[in-house]
């Protein structure tokens, strides 16, 4: 088997509850995706790179501390997340869960400061940017004899702007903005993908697992880093057969379909105009009655809204 240089992960979110999508028990599919980790670590005996969000909310119940503590794989390093810091402040972090896990020994946060692990043959230079950390571009030393890593909570995205007006930057952009390195692990972004420009790679791993109705066909994993080769190679997770719920998808997508009918009927409503009188009653009426999404308890609302506008 070919050994890989560093395993890669981000946004394993461990989390006390279940999440609303899920229709399985969300803790058992979480602990089965923790001890896959901890195996795949035992067989490459590398170090495991996570890119933030470890823990879903930054004050783990002890239940989940002993968990992680349990659980999760040897030669463990990460940058913090804005869900591992309370008020997502960096600045806070001694009071994290996160902080346990480093007192226990079962994790290293990787910092501004270039280490080098040692290892033969593991012998790579990296550095962490966690969540909050300075804009500032990172420095490194001068001479590049040996493979580079930069591990950050920043989010980024390939192809399409995730949503109108997001002012994240590019991967393309964060690998120039990123220097002399060979390979830059990303989280944040729950989506997975990989960029390659000339020899230089970005990661973004994405959620371990799914978590959301919108990710029901997202396939978490971790992926293989070959220092020697430039390469990485991805590595699913095990997971639950339809681990988000149908029902739930579906409920979902009702709710949106009515909030837009609502929005709309609201709008054709204000688009009447004023004027208040037998016809604007009767037009309203009419409006009313062929309003599907409309149960007694909100029409009536609308009636008293327009009483007393
Ligand atoms: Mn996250």
């Amino acid at each position: 088997m070919k050994k890989a240089t560093a395993i890669l992960c981000s946004d394993i979110h461990l989390r006390d509850d279940q999440p609303l999508a899920w229709g399985v028990d969300y803790g058992e599919a979480q602990l089965q995706a923790l001890l896959f980790l901890q195996d795949l670590q035992k067989r490459h005996g590398c170090p495991v790179l996570c890119a933030g969000d470890l823990f879903h909310h930054w004050k783990p119940s002890p239940w989940l501390l002993t968990t992680a503590i349990n659980s999760l794989p040897a030669n463990l390093y990460a940058v913090a997340g804005q869900h591992d810091l309370p008020q997502h402040n960096i600045d806070m972090f001694s009071k994290s869960g996160m902080a346990v896990l480093v007192a226990a020994k079962r994790l290293q946060i990787l910092s501004r400061l270039t280490e080098v692990l040692y290892e033969p043959p593991f012998i790579f230079e990296w550095m962490g940017i966690s969540w909050g950390d300075t804009h500032s571009r990172p420095v490194w030393d001068c001479e590049w004899d040996r493979p580079r890593v930069l591990v950050m909570h920043k989010m980024v995205w390939k192809g399409k702007r995730p949503f109108p007006g997001c002012k994240a930057p590019s991967a393309s952009k964060v690998m120039k903005w990123a220097g002399d390195c060979d390979l830059i692990v990303t989280g944040d972004n729950h989506k997975r993908f990989v960029v390659e420009k000339g020899k230089k790679i970005l990661v973004n791993p994405g959620s371990l697992l799914p978590m959301t109705a919108d990710q029901d066909k997202h396939v978490g994993g971790v992926y293989l880093w070959f220092a020697e080769d430039r390469s990485v190679e991805f590595v699913p997770v095990p997971l639950p057969k339809n681990p988000i719920c149908k029902e739930y998808i579906e409920t979902l997508s009702h709710l949106k379909k009515n909030t837009q009918q609502l929005k709309d009927l609201l709008n054709k409503i204000n688009s009447m105009g004023n004027l208040k009188g037998p016809d604007f009653e009767t037009n309203l009426r009419n409006l009313l009655s062929t309003a599907e999404v409309l149960d007694p308890e909100t029409e009536s609302l609308i009636w008293e809204a327009v009483d007393e506008s």
